[in-house]
Protein backbone atom coordinates (compact mmCIF):
# COMPACT_ATOMS: atom_id res chain seq x y z
CA UNK A 1 0.00 0.00 0.00
CA UNK A 2 0.79 3.52 -0.18
CA UNK A 3 3.76 4.44 2.15
CA UNK A 4 2.31 7.90 2.61
CA UNK A 5 -1.29 6.60 3.42
CA UNK A 6 -2.16 7.72 7.32
CA UNK A 7 -4.27 4.78 8.80
CA UNK A 8 -6.40 6.42 11.62
CA UNK A 9 -7.84 4.16 14.49
CA UNK A 10 -10.63 5.71 15.70
CA UNK A 11 -12.33 5.36 19.48
CA UNK A 12 -15.89 6.46 20.25
CA UNK A 13 -17.54 5.77 23.25
CA UNK A 14 -21.10 4.84 24.68
CA UNK A 15 -24.20 6.52 23.09
CA UNK A 16 -25.26 7.45 19.90
CA UNK A 17 -24.31 11.17 20.39
CA UNK A 18 -20.77 9.64 20.27
CA UNK A 19 -21.22 7.21 17.70
CA UNK A 20 -22.36 8.99 14.68
CA UNK A 21 -19.77 11.96 14.87
CA UNK A 22 -16.83 9.39 14.88
CA UNK A 23 -19.28 7.00 11.84
CA UNK A 24 -19.90 10.63 9.84
CA UNK A 25 -15.71 11.67 10.72
CA UNK A 26 -14.60 7.82 9.65
CA UNK A 27 -16.79 8.17 6.26
CA UNK A 28 -15.38 10.99 4.94
CA UNK A 29 -11.69 10.01 5.85
CA UNK A 30 -12.67 6.87 3.82
CA UNK A 31 -13.67 9.19 0.86
CA UNK A 32 -10.33 10.27 0.85
CA UNK A 33 -7.77 7.79 -1.24
CA UNK A 34 -4.78 8.54 1.47
CA UNK A 35 -6.42 7.42 4.83
CA UNK A 36 -7.30 3.49 6.04
CA UNK A 37 -9.45 3.70 8.97
CA UNK A 38 -9.38 0.90 12.17
CA UNK A 39 -12.19 1.20 14.11
CA UNK A 40 -12.53 -0.03 18.35
CA UNK A 41 -15.93 -0.49 19.67
CA UNK A 42 -16.82 -2.26 22.85
CA UNK A 43 -19.60 -5.09 22.78
CA UNK A 44 -22.01 -5.28 24.10
CA UNK A 45 -22.93 -2.02 23.43
CA UNK A 46 -25.52 0.07 25.67
CA UNK A 47 -28.70 0.37 22.90
CA UNK A 48 -29.85 -1.21 20.10
CA UNK A 49 -29.31 1.71 17.90
CA UNK A 50 -25.30 1.71 18.60
CA UNK A 51 -24.97 -2.03 17.37
CA UNK A 52 -27.48 -1.52 14.40
CA UNK A 53 -25.11 1.69 13.05
CA UNK A 54 -22.25 -0.07 14.19
CA UNK A 55 -23.16 -3.05 11.98
CA UNK A 56 -24.62 -0.99 8.72
CA UNK A 57 -21.42 1.12 9.14
CA UNK A 58 -19.31 -2.20 9.09
CA UNK A 59 -21.49 -3.44 6.22
CA UNK A 60 -21.27 -0.08 4.17
CA UNK A 61 -17.46 -0.46 4.99
CA UNK A 62 -15.91 -3.29 4.45
CA UNK A 63 -12.61 -1.56 3.91
CA UNK A 64 -12.57 -0.90 7.61
CA UNK A 65 -10.80 -2.74 10.15
CA UNK A 66 -12.54 -3.89 12.84
CA UNK A 67 -11.39 -3.99 16.09
CA UNK A 68 -12.77 -4.92 19.94
CA UNK A 69 -12.52 -4.21 23.02
CA UNK A 70 -13.15 -6.78 25.99
CA UNK A 71 -14.54 -4.49 29.10
CA UNK A 72 -13.35 -6.08 32.39
CA UNK A 73 -15.75 -6.52 35.00
CA UNK A 74 -17.06 -3.36 37.47
CA UNK A 75 -18.84 -3.29 40.04
CA UNK A 76 -21.41 -0.82 39.33
CA UNK A 77 -21.50 -0.09 42.89
CA UNK A 78 -17.52 1.59 42.63
CA UNK A 79 -19.24 4.50 40.27
CA UNK A 80 -21.10 7.34 41.62
CA UNK A 81 -23.68 7.42 38.83
CA UNK A 82 -26.53 5.00 37.88
CA UNK A 83 -27.25 6.19 34.49
CA UNK A 84 -26.27 3.42 32.01
CA UNK A 85 -24.38 5.72 29.39
CA UNK A 86 -22.06 7.24 32.51
CA UNK A 87 -21.40 3.54 33.92
CA UNK A 88 -20.37 2.46 30.33
CA UNK A 89 -17.86 5.52 30.62
CA UNK A 90 -16.27 4.56 33.47
CA UNK A 91 -16.01 0.97 32.85
CA UNK A 92 -14.00 2.02 29.64
CA UNK A 93 -11.51 3.96 31.23
CA UNK A 94 -10.65 1.42 33.74
CA UNK A 95 -9.90 -0.63 30.73
CA UNK A 96 -8.52 1.13 28.66
CA UNK A 97 -4.85 0.14 29.28
CA UNK A 98 -6.59 -3.01 27.26
CA UNK A 99 -6.08 -0.80 24.17
CA UNK A 100 -1.96 -1.47 23.97
CA UNK A 101 -1.86 -4.65 22.64
CA UNK A 102 -4.75 -4.17 20.42
CA UNK A 103 -3.04 -1.10 18.66
CA UNK A 104 0.05 -3.07 18.14
CA UNK A 105 -1.78 -6.16 16.90
CA UNK A 106 -2.54 -3.93 13.42
CA UNK A 107 -1.26 -5.62 10.34
CA UNK A 108 -0.33 -2.43 9.35
CA UNK A 109 0.82 0.19 11.81
CA UNK A 110 -1.42 2.84 12.92
CA UNK A 111 -0.21 6.58 12.61
CA UNK A 112 -2.70 8.49 14.63
CA UNK A 113 -5.21 7.79 17.21
CA UNK A 114 -8.92 9.79 17.59
CA UNK A 115 -10.62 9.27 21.07
CA UNK A 116 -13.72 10.28 22.41
CA UNK A 117 -13.45 13.14 25.02
CA UNK A 118 -14.24 10.90 27.91
CA UNK A 119 -11.00 8.98 27.59
CA UNK A 120 -8.34 12.06 27.75
CA UNK A 121 -6.51 10.89 30.63
CA UNK A 122 -6.39 7.15 30.00
CA UNK A 123 -5.60 7.19 26.52
CA UNK A 124 -2.63 9.78 26.09
CA UNK A 125 -0.39 7.63 28.04
CA UNK A 126 -0.72 4.61 25.98
CA UNK A 127 -0.89 6.95 22.75
CA UNK A 128 2.71 8.17 23.93
CA UNK A 129 3.94 4.69 25.01
CA UNK A 130 3.14 3.69 21.14
CA UNK A 131 4.57 7.05 19.77
CA UNK A 132 1.40 7.90 18.48
CA UNK A 133 -0.30 10.93 18.11
CA UNK A 134 -3.50 11.25 19.98
CA UNK A 135 -6.57 13.44 18.87
CA UNK A 136 -9.97 14.02 20.31
CA UNK A 137 -13.23 14.36 18.43
CA UNK A 138 -15.37 16.79 20.79
CA UNK A 139 -18.63 15.15 20.47
CA UNK A 140 -20.09 18.69 21.44
CA UNK A 141 -19.83 22.79 20.43
CA UNK A 142 -16.39 24.44 20.72
CA UNK A 143 -18.43 26.57 23.81
CA UNK A 144 -18.83 23.52 25.53
CA UNK A 145 -14.95 22.41 24.89
CA UNK A 146 -14.32 26.46 26.49
CA UNK A 147 -16.39 25.34 29.43
CA UNK A 148 -14.44 22.26 29.76
CA UNK A 149 -11.10 23.37 29.46
CA UNK A 150 -12.20 26.14 32.26
CA UNK A 151 -13.63 23.26 34.41
CA UNK A 152 -10.97 22.90 36.57
CA UNK A 153 -11.06 26.92 37.71
CA UNK A 154 -14.75 26.23 38.21
CA UNK A 155 -14.49 23.47 40.31
CA UNK A 156 -12.19 25.05 42.68
CA UNK A 157 -13.88 28.23 42.69
CA UNK A 158 -17.34 26.07 43.85
CA UNK A 159 -15.14 24.12 46.27
CA UNK A 160 -13.66 27.10 48.59
CA UNK A 161 -16.13 27.84 51.46
CA UNK A 162 -14.86 31.40 50.95
CA UNK A 163 -17.87 33.42 49.73
CA UNK A 164 -15.39 35.99 48.01
CA UNK A 165 -14.41 33.44 45.86
CA UNK A 166 -17.74 32.80 44.07
CA UNK A 167 -17.26 32.02 40.95
CA UNK A 168 -20.28 33.32 39.26
CA UNK A 169 -20.97 37.27 39.04
CA UNK A 170 -24.47 38.19 38.42
CA UNK A 171 -25.31 34.32 37.87
CA UNK A 172 -22.65 34.35 35.10
CA UNK A 173 -19.34 32.66 34.34
CA UNK A 174 -17.08 34.82 32.93
CA UNK A 175 -14.29 32.63 30.63
CA UNK A 176 -11.75 34.53 28.79
CA UNK A 177 -12.56 35.10 25.24
CA UNK A 178 -15.81 33.99 25.33
CA UNK A 179 -19.35 35.61 26.25
CA UNK A 180 -20.28 34.96 29.59
CA UNK A 181 -22.37 31.48 30.24
CA UNK A 182 -25.33 31.79 32.23
CA UNK A 183 -24.55 29.80 35.25
CA UNK A 184 -28.45 28.48 34.64
CA UNK A 185 -27.36 26.69 31.72
CA UNK A 186 -24.61 24.74 33.25
CA UNK A 187 -25.81 21.35 34.24
CA UNK A 188 -26.26 20.36 38.03
CA UNK A 189 -24.02 17.46 37.46
CA UNK A 190 -21.49 20.09 36.84
CA UNK A 191 -22.37 22.51 40.09
CA UNK A 192 -21.60 19.34 42.44
CA UNK A 193 -18.09 18.37 42.51
CA UNK A 194 -18.66 14.87 43.54
CA UNK A 195 -20.99 13.55 40.37
CA UNK A 196 -18.86 11.19 37.98
CA UNK A 197 -19.35 14.05 35.41
CA UNK A 198 -17.36 16.53 37.39
CA UNK A 199 -14.66 14.06 38.54
CA UNK A 200 -13.77 13.24 35.27
CA UNK A 201 -13.74 16.60 34.15
CA UNK A 202 -11.19 17.66 37.06
CA UNK A 203 -9.10 14.89 35.96
CA UNK A 204 -9.12 15.65 31.91
CA UNK A 205 -9.27 18.60 31.40
CA UNK A 206 -5.86 19.66 32.55
CA UNK A 207 -4.67 17.16 30.11
CA UNK A 208 -6.14 18.46 27.12
CA UNK A 209 -3.09 20.37 26.34
CA UNK A 210 -0.94 17.15 26.09
CA UNK A 211 -3.09 16.41 22.92
CA UNK A 212 -1.77 16.83 19.31
CA UNK A 213 -5.08 18.44 18.47
CA UNK A 214 -8.76 18.66 19.07
CA UNK A 215 -11.31 17.92 16.37
CA UNK A 216 -15.09 19.48 16.53
CA UNK A 217 -18.26 18.94 14.41
CA UNK A 218 -18.45 23.31 13.98
CA UNK A 219 -17.76 25.70 11.62
CA UNK A 220 -17.17 29.43 12.26
CA UNK A 221 -20.37 30.47 10.23
CA UNK A 222 -22.05 28.77 13.58
CA UNK A 223 -19.39 28.94 16.42
CA UNK A 224 -17.03 32.09 15.43
CA UNK A 225 -16.37 33.71 18.55
CA UNK A 226 -15.40 30.16 20.23
CA UNK A 227 -13.03 28.73 17.38
CA UNK A 228 -11.59 31.80 17.37
CA UNK A 229 -11.29 32.18 21.14
CA UNK A 230 -9.86 28.51 21.74
CA UNK A 231 -7.34 28.81 18.69
CA UNK A 232 -6.06 32.66 19.86
CA UNK A 233 -5.19 31.09 23.42
CA UNK A 234 -7.79 33.51 24.76
CA UNK A 235 -9.32 30.68 26.20
CA UNK A 236 -6.39 28.72 27.87
CA UNK A 237 -2.83 29.16 25.98
CA UNK A 238 -2.50 25.30 26.77
CA UNK A 239 -4.78 24.25 24.28
CA UNK A 240 -4.00 22.13 21.64
CA UNK A 241 -5.31 23.27 17.58
CA UNK A 242 -8.87 22.68 17.46
CA UNK A 243 -10.03 21.22 13.83
CA UNK A 244 -13.26 22.77 12.77
CA UNK A 245 -14.45 19.49 10.66
CA UNK A 246 -17.92 20.05 10.93
CA UNK A 247 -20.41 20.05 9.16
CA UNK A 248 -20.89 16.29 9.08
CA UNK A 249 -22.78 15.09 6.30
CA UNK A 250 -25.71 12.36 7.35
CA UNK A 251 -24.63 8.78 6.16
CA UNK A 252 -25.86 7.68 2.90
CA UNK A 253 -26.25 3.91 4.17
CA UNK A 254 -28.87 5.16 6.68
CA UNK A 255 -31.37 6.04 4.21
CA UNK A 256 -32.95 2.57 3.11
CA UNK A 257 -32.45 1.03 6.80
CA UNK A 258 -34.23 3.41 9.51
CA UNK A 259 -38.40 4.23 8.88
CA UNK A 260 -38.31 7.83 7.99
CA UNK A 261 -42.64 8.95 7.52
CA UNK A 262 -41.74 10.69 3.79
CA UNK A 263 -44.85 9.69 2.93
CA UNK A 264 -46.56 11.47 5.33
CA UNK A 265 -44.16 13.92 4.98
CA UNK A 266 -44.40 14.79 1.00
CA UNK A 267 -48.34 15.37 1.18
CA UNK A 268 -47.27 18.43 3.39
CA UNK A 269 -47.04 22.05 2.24
CA UNK A 270 -43.34 23.18 2.29
CA UNK A 271 -42.06 24.40 5.71
CA UNK A 272 -44.87 23.43 7.66
CA UNK A 273 -44.42 21.51 9.78
CA UNK A 274 -42.54 21.15 13.24
CA UNK A 275 -40.36 18.05 13.99
CA UNK A 276 -40.00 17.45 17.67
CA UNK A 277 -37.46 15.71 19.15
CA UNK A 278 -35.29 15.06 22.57
CA UNK A 279 -32.30 13.20 21.76
CA UNK A 280 -31.55 9.03 22.35
CA UNK A 281 -30.95 9.22 25.46
CA UNK A 282 -33.43 11.60 27.22
CA UNK A 283 -36.81 11.21 28.45
CA UNK A 284 -39.10 13.81 29.83
CA UNK A 285 -41.24 13.09 32.69
CA UNK A 286 -44.32 11.55 32.08
CA UNK A 287 -46.73 14.01 32.53
CA UNK A 288 -43.91 16.65 30.57
CA UNK A 289 -44.36 14.50 27.50
CA UNK A 290 -48.31 14.64 27.33
CA UNK A 291 -47.99 18.91 28.09
CA UNK A 292 -45.53 18.45 25.22
CA UNK A 293 -48.11 16.85 22.93
CA UNK A 294 -50.84 18.53 23.96
CA UNK A 295 -48.78 22.04 23.27
CA UNK A 296 -48.17 20.64 20.01
CA UNK A 297 -51.61 19.80 19.60
CA UNK A 298 -52.47 23.55 20.43
CA UNK A 299 -50.04 25.03 18.23
CA UNK A 300 -51.92 24.38 15.03
CA UNK A 301 -49.23 23.53 12.99
CA UNK A 302 -48.47 19.70 11.77
CA UNK A 303 -45.60 17.65 13.42
CA UNK A 304 -43.61 14.56 13.82
CA UNK A 305 -43.13 13.83 17.37
CA UNK A 306 -40.38 11.58 18.35
CA UNK A 307 -41.48 9.86 21.83
CA UNK A 308 -38.82 8.45 24.09
CA UNK A 309 -40.00 6.79 27.58
CA UNK A 310 -37.02 5.02 28.68
CA UNK A 311 -33.41 6.17 28.67
CA UNK A 312 -31.97 2.80 27.29
CA UNK A 313 -34.25 1.82 24.02
CA UNK A 314 -33.89 -2.09 24.73
CA UNK A 315 -36.39 -1.22 27.59
CA UNK A 316 -38.32 1.02 25.73
CA UNK A 317 -41.28 -1.35 25.09
CA UNK A 318 -44.20 0.13 26.36
CA UNK A 319 -47.35 1.39 23.92
CA UNK A 320 -47.62 4.73 23.19
CA UNK A 321 -51.14 4.49 24.11
CA UNK A 322 -49.52 3.51 27.73
CA UNK A 323 -47.17 6.73 27.75
CA UNK A 324 -48.97 8.98 26.16
CA UNK A 325 -52.61 7.91 27.40
CA UNK A 326 -56.36 7.42 24.94
CA UNK A 327 -56.85 10.62 25.09
CA UNK A 328 -54.32 12.57 23.92
CA UNK A 329 -53.44 10.17 20.81
CA UNK A 330 -57.22 10.72 20.03
CA UNK A 331 -56.39 14.47 19.15
CA UNK A 332 -53.49 14.09 17.68
CA UNK A 333 -54.95 11.63 14.87
CA UNK A 334 -54.93 14.14 11.79
CA UNK A 335 -52.61 16.92 13.54
CA UNK A 336 -49.24 14.79 13.68
CA UNK A 337 -47.33 11.95 13.88
CA UNK A 338 -46.26 10.66 17.30
CA UNK A 339 -43.47 7.35 16.45
CA UNK A 340 -41.42 5.82 19.19
CA UNK A 341 -38.97 3.96 17.23
CA UNK A 342 -35.69 5.31 15.55
CA UNK A 343 -35.99 7.46 12.46
CA UNK A 344 -33.66 9.16 10.59
CA UNK A 345 -33.80 12.33 11.90
CA UNK A 346 -31.02 13.65 8.94
CA UNK A 347 -33.64 12.59 6.32
CA UNK A 348 -36.39 14.21 8.08
CA UNK A 349 -34.39 17.22 8.49
CA UNK A 350 -33.33 17.67 4.69
CA UNK A 351 -36.92 17.35 3.89
CA UNK A 352 -38.82 20.25 2.43
CA UNK A 353 -41.79 20.24 4.40
CA UNK A 354 -39.95 20.81 8.00
CA UNK A 355 -40.40 24.57 8.91
CA UNK A 356 -38.91 24.13 12.81
CA UNK A 357 -37.20 21.67 15.02
CA UNK A 358 -38.19 21.80 18.77
CA UNK A 359 -34.59 20.04 20.07
CA UNK A 360 -33.26 19.05 23.52
CA UNK A 361 -29.80 20.75 21.86
CA UNK A 362 -27.81 17.67 21.37
CA UNK A 363 -24.93 18.73 19.62
CA UNK A 364 -25.43 16.34 16.38
CA UNK A 365 -28.82 17.36 16.25
CA UNK A 366 -27.74 21.24 16.33
CA UNK A 367 -25.04 20.86 12.90
CA UNK A 368 -27.71 18.82 11.47
CA UNK A 369 -30.11 21.70 11.29
CA UNK A 370 -27.33 24.49 10.75
CA UNK A 371 -26.33 22.08 7.27
CA UNK A 372 -30.27 22.09 6.66
CA UNK A 373 -31.21 25.32 7.51
CA UNK A 374 -33.63 24.35 9.88
CA UNK A 375 -34.66 26.90 12.86
CA UNK A 376 -34.48 25.31 16.31
CA UNK A 377 -36.97 26.13 18.99
CA UNK A 378 -34.14 24.67 21.82
CA UNK A 379 -35.57 22.81 24.89
CA UNK A 380 -32.47 21.92 26.47
CA UNK A 381 -32.54 19.45 29.61
CA UNK A 382 -29.18 18.54 30.84
CA UNK A 383 -25.18 17.65 30.23
CA UNK A 384 -23.89 19.97 27.68
CA UNK A 385 -27.76 21.29 25.84
CA UNK A 386 -27.97 24.14 27.97
CA UNK A 387 -24.55 25.75 26.77
CA UNK A 388 -25.56 24.49 23.34
CA UNK A 389 -28.87 25.85 23.45
CA UNK A 390 -26.30 29.22 24.26
CA UNK A 391 -24.51 29.01 20.89
CA UNK A 392 -27.99 27.90 19.13
CA UNK A 393 -29.74 31.59 20.60
CA UNK A 394 -25.93 33.53 19.73
CA UNK A 395 -26.25 32.48 16.34
CA UNK A 396 -29.57 33.34 15.58
CA UNK A 397 -30.36 29.60 14.78
CA UNK A 398 -33.14 29.83 16.90
CA UNK A 399 -34.52 30.90 20.48
CA UNK A 400 -34.47 29.48 23.99
CA UNK A 401 -37.35 30.30 25.64
CA UNK A 402 -35.40 32.04 29.08
CA UNK A 403 -38.20 30.54 31.15
CA UNK A 404 -37.78 27.51 30.44
CA UNK A 405 -34.67 27.08 31.67
CA UNK A 406 -32.66 23.45 31.58
CA UNK A 407 -36.52 22.38 31.58
CA UNK A 408 -37.40 19.11 33.30
CA UNK A 409 -40.20 21.42 34.61
CA UNK A 410 -43.36 21.87 34.56
CA UNK A 411 -43.75 23.61 31.06
CA UNK A 412 -47.65 23.63 30.41
CA UNK A 413 -49.52 22.77 26.85
CA UNK A 414 -50.97 26.53 26.63
CA UNK A 415 -47.14 28.22 26.85
CA UNK A 416 -45.49 25.72 24.33
CA UNK A 417 -48.51 25.94 22.12
CA UNK A 418 -48.32 29.94 21.48
CA UNK A 419 -44.43 29.70 21.60
CA UNK A 420 -44.31 26.95 18.80
CA UNK A 421 -46.73 29.25 16.86
CA UNK A 422 -44.46 32.23 17.17
CA UNK A 423 -41.63 30.15 16.55
CA UNK A 424 -43.26 28.68 13.26
CA UNK A 425 -44.28 31.96 12.19
CA UNK A 426 -41.25 34.16 12.28
CA UNK A 427 -39.65 34.82 9.28
CA UNK A 428 -36.71 36.31 10.72
CA UNK A 429 -35.68 33.50 12.28
CA UNK A 430 -36.32 31.17 9.07
CA UNK A 431 -34.00 33.99 7.16
CA UNK A 432 -31.13 33.42 9.60
CA UNK A 433 -31.19 29.67 9.64
CA UNK A 434 -31.19 29.66 5.70
CA UNK A 435 -27.70 32.14 6.28
CA UNK A 436 -26.34 28.97 8.47
CA UNK A 437 -26.82 26.71 5.69
CA UNK A 438 -25.06 28.78 3.64
CA UNK A 439 -22.04 29.12 5.66
CA UNK A 440 -22.73 25.53 6.63
CA UNK A 441 -22.32 24.78 2.75
CA UNK A 442 -19.41 26.38 1.98
CA UNK A 443 -17.74 25.07 4.89
CA UNK A 444 -18.24 22.03 3.98
CA UNK A 445 -17.62 22.55 0.34
CA UNK A 446 -14.81 22.38 -1.97
CA UNK A 447 -12.25 23.97 -0.52
CA UNK A 448 -13.84 25.08 2.55
CA UNK A 449 -12.49 24.74 6.07
CA UNK A 450 -13.75 20.99 6.88
CA UNK A 451 -11.48 20.03 3.74
CA UNK A 452 -8.94 22.32 4.38
CA UNK A 453 -8.80 20.77 8.49
CA UNK A 454 -8.93 17.39 6.63
CA UNK A 455 -5.65 17.99 4.46
CA UNK A 456 -3.92 19.37 7.73
CA UNK A 457 -4.59 16.07 9.41
CA UNK A 458 -3.85 13.80 6.68
CA UNK A 459 -0.72 15.36 6.29
CA UNK A 460 0.12 15.32 9.79
CA UNK A 461 -1.27 11.49 10.16
CA UNK A 462 1.31 10.74 7.31
CA UNK A 463 3.21 7.26 7.87
BR1 LIG B 1 -33.75 9.94 18.99
C1 LIG B 1 -32.93 9.92 17.33
N1 LIG B 1 -32.97 9.25 15.05
O1 LIG B 1 -34.73 8.76 16.35
P1 LIG B 1 -27.36 14.28 19.71
C2 LIG B 1 -31.69 10.46 17.13
N2 LIG B 1 -31.10 10.38 15.89
O2 LIG B 1 -31.25 9.73 13.71
P2 LIG B 1 -28.01 12.63 22.05
C3 LIG B 1 -31.75 9.79 14.84
O3 LIG B 1 -28.93 10.57 16.86
P3 LIG B 1 -26.83 13.88 24.27
C4 LIG B 1 -33.61 9.27 16.24
O4 LIG B 1 -29.84 12.72 14.22
C5 LIG B 1 -28.23 12.64 16.05
O5 LIG B 1 -27.30 12.42 15.02
C6 LIG B 1 -29.64 12.35 15.56
O6 LIG B 1 -27.20 12.93 18.90
C7 LIG B 1 -29.71 10.88 15.71
O7 LIG B 1 -28.03 13.92 21.07
C8 LIG B 1 -28.00 11.58 17.12
O8 LIG B 1 -28.29 15.20 19.03
C9 LIG B 1 -28.24 12.10 18.52
O9 LIG B 1 -26.00 14.81 19.93
O10 LIG B 1 -28.00 13.24 23.45
O11 LIG B 1 -26.82 11.83 21.88
O12 LIG B 1 -29.27 11.95 21.88
O13 LIG B 1 -26.95 15.33 23.99
O14 LIG B 1 -27.20 13.50 25.65
O15 LIG B 1 -25.52 13.30 23.85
Amino acid sequence: HNPKTAHVALFPNAGMGHLVPFLRFAALLLRRNDCRVTLITINPTVSLAESRLTSQFLSAFPQVTHLQLHLLPMDPATVNSSDPFWLRFEAVRRSAHLLRPLLSSTSSPVSALVHDVTLVSPLIPIAQSLSLPCYVLFSSSARMLSFISYYPTLASGLESSNSESNPFEDGLLRIPGISPIYKSSIPSLLLDTNTLFAQILMEDSPNLSRLNGILVNSFEGLEKESVEAVNGGKVSKALPPLFTVGPFPPFEFEKTEWSTPTGWLDQQPDGSVVYACFGSRTTLPRNQMREVGEGLVKSGYRFIWVVKDMIVDKEDDNELSEVLGLDLIEKIKGKGLVVKQWVNQGEILGHRAIGGFMSHCGWNSIVEAAAHGVKILAWPLHGDQGINAEVVRASGLGIWVESWGLGCGEIKSDEIGERVREFMGSELLRLRAEKILDMASQAGGVGGSQQKSFDKLIQEWHI
